[in-house]
């Protein structure tokens, strides 16, 4: 069968809540992916970062298979023999002392807004019911209900409402508005150390550090959202380390399972992680056997193979190659790490669909960026490959 019948099917079968590029995937490893008509192609999405260590790393492979025969899911009546490691494994890789296991990045989005509130109202003595979280604008964090109802962005609310109450929004980037939108009510600041789907946004240098030093005094919770910056999208474990902070909570998700099964995770305090008592918070899946088998492998593909230190080596080169490339669409180049946004004057996707005709997968986001996250594993000869692709179609589509 043939890309355009696949396409036939999914339009026909399938709700259109997407609008891919018409590239139907068939197999992929390390940083290459085939299509069903045999086309190869360097993935630089690398599915929004959960395929840090590249496409069916054969550890993980093996991991999953050889978990998937012994026992794939207990749920959580009963224990299984791979959450404790998980659990220790992780605590010990993030230095976080306590974690609470799920499933998707917005299952634990939501983990960490409970624990926020429920932290608010037992631990610092907020009224029930009255706690405030802080989020940014033009902010990312998932899709459910109550993640939408602190989005920014209209498209993603539409329709949607009612919303949960509760949230209040600063711009990104601005401590200022930070201090001023603080009161006793507040529970937590929700952030993005750099924001993804808003196009690879850095804020300024220092606003994460006085973020940091305000929730302090305040008494009130730092929460990162790493499910997309973090385990080393940007040439450090976790992106608030270019700060030098340490948050109270971090989300993780993504690349926590190399891109096989879907595990994220809440990672918190004592005190905080104290709120949970039994039946108070869970899921079916979340810490089944399968998923902390493959998380397992994952996070030791990450040390191992060194894939944090790459992104710091590789991405600043990589950067700096772009930002050689001369063309009067480029506005800007931004990122950290092998986490790259190209910003352009114009819309991104005649790009985006022009980079894949030349085999080279990206995605654009927010019109005019496109978005170049390539798996960590990949090398400075593939990178150079993908430079010249690059260069290649901004040749073709600015002359
Ligand atoms: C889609 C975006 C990227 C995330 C952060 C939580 C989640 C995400 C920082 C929720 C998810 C995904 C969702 C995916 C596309 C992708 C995305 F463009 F939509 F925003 F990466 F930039 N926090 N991001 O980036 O995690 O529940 O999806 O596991 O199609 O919605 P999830």
């Amino acid at each position: 069968m043939k890309t355009g019948k696949y396409i036939e099917i999914e339009d026909q079968f399938g709700a259109h809540n997407y609008h891919p590029l018409d590239i139907v995937v068939r197999k992929a490893e390390g940083v290459w992916v085939e299509d069903v008509d045999g086309k190869r192609y360097i993935d630089f999405l690398a599915a929004y970062s959960a395929v840090n260590q590249g496409h069916c790393h054969p550890r993980l492979l093996k991991a999953l298979r050889a978990q998937a025969a012994r026992v794939t899911l207990t749920s959580r009546a009963f224990r299984n023999d791979q959450l404790p490691h998980f659990c220790r494994e992780i605590c010990e890789l993030t230095g976080f002392p306590r974690v609470l296991p799920m499933n998707s990045g917005a299952e634990a989005v939501e983990t960490a807004l409970k624990a926020a509130r429920k932290w608010g109202e037992k631990v610092k003595g907020v009224p029930a019911g009255q706690g405030e979280i802080i989020a940014c604008a033009d902010n990312f964090h998932g899709r459910t209900i109550t993640i939408v109802s602190f989005s920014t962005d209209e498209q993603y609310r539409d329709g949607f409402g009612p919303f949960t109450p509760g949230f209040k929004i600063i711009p990104y980037g601005d401590a200022d508005a930070l201090a001023a939108a603080i009161n006793e009510r507040t529970v937590a600041f929700l952030v993005e150390p750099i924001q993804g789907e808003s196009g690879i946004v850095v804020p300024p240098a220092g606003f994460l550090a006085r973020a940091r030093r305000l929730c302090s005094q305040h008494n009130v919770l730092l929460i990162c959202d790493e499910i997309q910056s973090g385990l080393g999208r940007t040439g450090k474990l976790f992106a608030y380390e270019w700060e030098n902070v340490r948050p109270d909570g971090v989300i993780v998700g993504k690349a926590l399972s190399g891109g096989f099964y879907p595990v994220s995770a809440f990672l918190s305090s004592d005190e905080v992680m104290s709120v949970f008592h039994p039946g108070d918070h869970g899921s079916t899946f979340g810490g089944n056997p399968l998923g902390m088998a493959v998380a397992r492998e994952a996070m030791r593909v990450l040390v191992e193979e060194k894939l944090v230190e790459r992104s710091a080596e590789l991405g600043p080169w990589f950067m700096e190659k772009l930002a050689a490339i001369k063309s009067p669409s480029i506005v800007k180049v931004r990122g950290k790490g092998l986490w790259v946004g190209l910003v352009l004057d114009r819309k991104a996707r005649p790009y985006c669909e022009a980079l894949m005709q030349e085999g080279l997968l990206c995605k654009e986001t927010h019109d005019t960026v496109i978005r170049f996250a390539p798996p960590l594993c990949i090398t400075r000869k593939d990178l150079n490959l993908a430079l010249r692709r690059v260069a290649k179609v901004f040749k073709k589509l600015d002359g």
